[in-house]
């Protein structure tokens, strides 16, 4: 299969880190996508030109990276990443689109700076932005998943707090300290998240 995707994107590395600790990573190959050219294959097997993209051997395309999850969690048998139990299902399920939210908002924050000319920034629509990070992040600190757990909810919380760790939209070690201690703690547990870092 391959995936297109970058080693950068946070949604690309929900689905590497998934793919790693389900033992699935070697039938994957990671081919770098880029949604701003449009002769890259990824508008061919993803319309909307986002990463990341999973081209399965059938050649079928699909996306997003919650079905990709939900592909991957299949692929190692079930029950693995998307609980099976109703109520941990629609948890965890909820967990990840908060997260997912986090990091769509932190996207804008960054396409802001990448994609518009400084003088046209807009600072109340960044606020705006902002402001959906910081509240994802309080309901995420205050209703905390188990860190120990491996599943699409904590692993898109991490990615969240690693990507925003990186770029910096906001301090979320500042705003909400209790989460570095769930972070932590999900990275002792999950040593493959270190793993899937963007490169430096
Ligand atoms: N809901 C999508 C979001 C994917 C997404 O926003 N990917 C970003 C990179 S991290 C992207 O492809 N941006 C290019 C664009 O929006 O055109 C998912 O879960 O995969």
């Amino acid at each position: 299969m391959l995936l297109r995707a970058t080693l950068t994107s946070p949604f690309g590395r929900k689905t590497r880190l998934a793919a790693l600790r389900l033992g699935l990573a070697d039938r994957i190959k990671v081919v770098d996508a880029d949604p701003m050219n449009p002769d890259d294959p990824l508008r061919r097997d993803n319309p909307l030109g986002k990463i990341p993209a999973l081209i399965l051997n059938s050649g079928q395309a699909i996306f997003d990276s919650r079905v990709i999850l939900e592909y991957l969690d299949h692929l190692a048998g079930g029950n693995k990443i998307i609980p099976a139990d109703f109520d941990a299902r629609i948890k965890a399920l909820t967990m990840q689109a908060l997260c997912d939210g986090i990091m769509d908002a932190a996207i804008l924050v960054v396409y802001e700076g990448r994609h518009r000319p400084a003088e046209i920034h807009h600072k109340p629509w960044l606020d705006y932005q902002r402001g959906k990070i910081e509240r994802g992040l309080a309901a995420l600190a205050a209703n905390p998943p188990d860190p120990k757990s491996f599943d699409v909810g904590t692993i898109t919380a991490a990615c969240a707090l690693g990507y925003i760790d990186w770029r910096k939209q906001v301090d979320w070690r500042a705003l909400q300290p209790s989460l570095v201690a769930w972070f932590d703690a999900f990275r002792a547990n999950v040593p493959e998240f270190d793993k899937t870092a963007a490169p430096v």
